[in-house]
């Protein structure tokens, strides 16, 4: 790969150089880690694509829509720390809102780049396609400055500032920026900078640094039961490590919530378990809620980190953020969450006589194997997967009771991708690309069910077109199970179309050497699972319509309380999938 080069000399007094709008924009991305981009084309854009051939400076990687590309550069970002998304003026931005407003709020660095509109037909006013035709052109930026941390339209006269701003606020920040770049300006020539982009934390104030390691230092000497809860900005923020190396001095045990599994490796010999307020196991409940002295790390409360808001913080918690830290009273800013947790690991004595409990996955993340021969159940299910997982597995999860995924219990060095908060069905398909792309020499497993494949199915053969080699668990259970729990356990509105899902390699790649199977036993699945990793694997189960987990069930049940009130449907007999009693 080439990497763009200038045309023109450096000046060396003000160290620029001459370069296009659009090669300096993929320059930019380059410097900043990013060596792929996802999207798709249109005319907006295309002059943009063609730099970026060219040059050779990201490797393009096209998707069948810019829903799907979204998802992609949300499932890259989270391996790699940032990604990058070309789509087309509004028909594309809109088609990918959703996906980078999902990164928004899982705090995933997407860098949105949208061809627009000429300059030209901006000026002028003139009614373009892909407008409403009215000679207006900021809707859809406006649309994008509801969910991302920065936008700019660029110019040739800002082109620099603003893309180094978005780059670098994109990064700092662990969230998505919108840039649109009007079609007629990517190959107007600027003076740029010839210094690489730098991506690095701000340095802490020193006074602040000092007083705020000082006062987390002294309140977790004194505690005589600390405890860490863990949030996914932990792992966004690169701190698992350096929370792992204060709580091994200072013998903490650590907690993680359902948005940051895996951020913490569960064979490390203090890590509790799952905190999630009344669904917590007992001790783990007790352990961060009664603690004398908790220190949350990004932890944001929502339905899903709270057990649907029964847990309750202690009042003096210290919660550090990417950014800055509350510990009682004072706020401290301009501090960087690493170096404050390294300044606390330093400060604290070492301990000797805590322990933390060993780590045991919840009873009901396992299930029995069962018989050979008897029809495949989710606790079958679960077990036989249990087994399969190795260290070092990417494992990407859709809603659904795949989501169950995320009471497997994971060897070390695996990563587990999921959009809990967002949760927009079919994410994982396309996640599941972008994750594949950020790390080809890992193994990665996809747990979708069969509703929220058919959101984002056609994204296979993307897979398939660049060899790579997942292993797709499928669900084929007839509906939506998960909504079932909720309300309409029979309705038709959760019922699916039944598609030969294990057929669709062939389908989307009529050349492939997938292996695809349809199971309906667990020896069925048993073999499945001894295929070797050498091809994409589609495994394809087919189970009862009314056989969940019965995590979910009650997740669901609790569910519909909170969504529909005392007076809502969900009180009327058998229109819920209820526990089995
Ligand atoms: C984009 C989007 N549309 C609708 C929903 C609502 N929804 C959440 S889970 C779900 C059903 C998932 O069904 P499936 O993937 O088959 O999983 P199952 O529970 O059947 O295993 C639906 C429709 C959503 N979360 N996102
Ligand atoms: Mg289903």
């Amino acid at each position: 790969m080439t990497v763009t080069a200038a045309r023109s000399t450096v000046s060396p007094a003000r160290e620029s150089v001459t370069m296009t709008v659009g090669e300096f924009l993929l320059r930019r991305i380059r410097e900043a880690g990013v060596s792929h981009a996802f999207g798709v084309p249109g005319d907006y854009n295309l002059e943009l694509l063609q730099q970026l051939e060219d040059t050779g400076t990201l490797e393009w990687i096209g998707t069948c829509n810019e829903l799907n590309a979204s998802y992609a550069a949300d499932g890259y970002a989270r391996l790699n720390g940032l990604a990058a998304l070309i789509v087309t003026n509004a028909v594309g931005a809109l088609s990918a809102i959703n996906g980078v407003a999902g990164s928004y709020a899982e705090h995933v660095p997407v860098i949105c780049i949208c061809g627009s509109i000429p300059l030209r037909s901006m000026e002028r006013g003139l009614g373009m396609h892909h407008t409403m035709s009215d000679g207006t052109w900021d809707r859809f930026l406006s649309a994008y400055a509801q969910v991302t941390a920065a936008q700019a339209r660029l110019t040739p006269y800002n082109a620099v500032t603003e893309i180094d701003r978005l780059i670098t606020t994109a990064w700092r920040e662990k969230l998505p920026v919108y840039l649109e770049l009007p079609s007629d300006i990517a190959y107007l020539d600027i003076e740029v900078p010839a210094a690489p982009l730098v991506l690095e934390e701000p340095p802490s104030d020193p006074e602040r640094l000092r007083s705020c390691t000082a006062a987390i230092a002294s309140r977790l000497s004194a505690a005589k039961s600390p405890a860490i809860l863990v949030d996914s900005d932990a792992g966004r923020f690169g701190a698992a490590g350096e929370i792992m190396r204060l709580a091994e001095k200072a013998q903490v045990p650590v907690a993680v919530v359902a948005t940051a599994m895996a951020v913490i490796d569960e064979t490390f010999p203090h890590y509790l378990g799952l905190y999630n307020g009344k669904a917590s196991q007992p001790h783990v409940r007790e352990a961060i809620e009664t603690s004398d002295c908790l220190l949350s790390i990004g932890y944001r409360p929502n339905d899903l980190t709270t057990g649907d808001f029964t847990g309750s913080l202690p009042a003096d918690t210290i919660r550090a953020r990417g950014h800055s830290v509350d510990v009682g009273a004072d706020n401290y800013q301009a501090v960087t969450l690493t170096e404050v947790l390294r300044g606390v690991t330093e400060a604290v004595p070492q301990v000797t006589n805590r322990s933390t409990p060993r780590f045991a996955p919840p009873a009901a993340a396992v299930g029995a194997r069962g018989d050979g021969s008897a029809k495949l159940t989710q606790a079958a299910y679960w077990q036989a997967i249990q087994d399969y997982i190795r260290a070092g597995d990417v494992l990407v999860a859709d809603g659904g009771t795949s989501y169950a995924s995320a009471g497997l219990h994971l060897p070390p060095d695996c990563t587990f991708v999921s959009q809990l908060i967002w949760g927009s069905i079919g994410y994982s398909v396309g996640s599941l690309l972008g994750t594949l792309t950020a790390a080809p020499d890992r193994r990665h497993l996809l747990f979708v069910g069969d509703g929220s494949f058919q959101l984002t199915a056609q994204e296979v053969s993307t897979i398939l077109r660049h060899d790579y080699k997942p292993v797709i668990f499928l669900i084929n259970n007839g509906g939506y199970l998960i909504e079932r729990c909720y309300l309409g356990k029979t309705s038709r509105f959760n019922d699916v179309a039944n598609w030969a899902y294990a057929d669709l390699p062939k389908v989307f790649r009529p050349d492939t050497t997938a292996r695809s199977f349809v199971v309906k036993t667990v020896a069925d699945l048993e073999k499945a699972l001894r295929a070797p990793n050498d091809t994409l694997i589609f495994i394809e189960s087919i189970m009862d319509p009314f056989d969940a987990p019965t995590a979910v069930i009650e997740s669901g049940n609790n569910g519909a309380d909170i969504d529909y009130g005392p007076r809502g449907p969900q009180h009327r007999d058998n229109l819920l999938l209820r526990p089995a009693t």
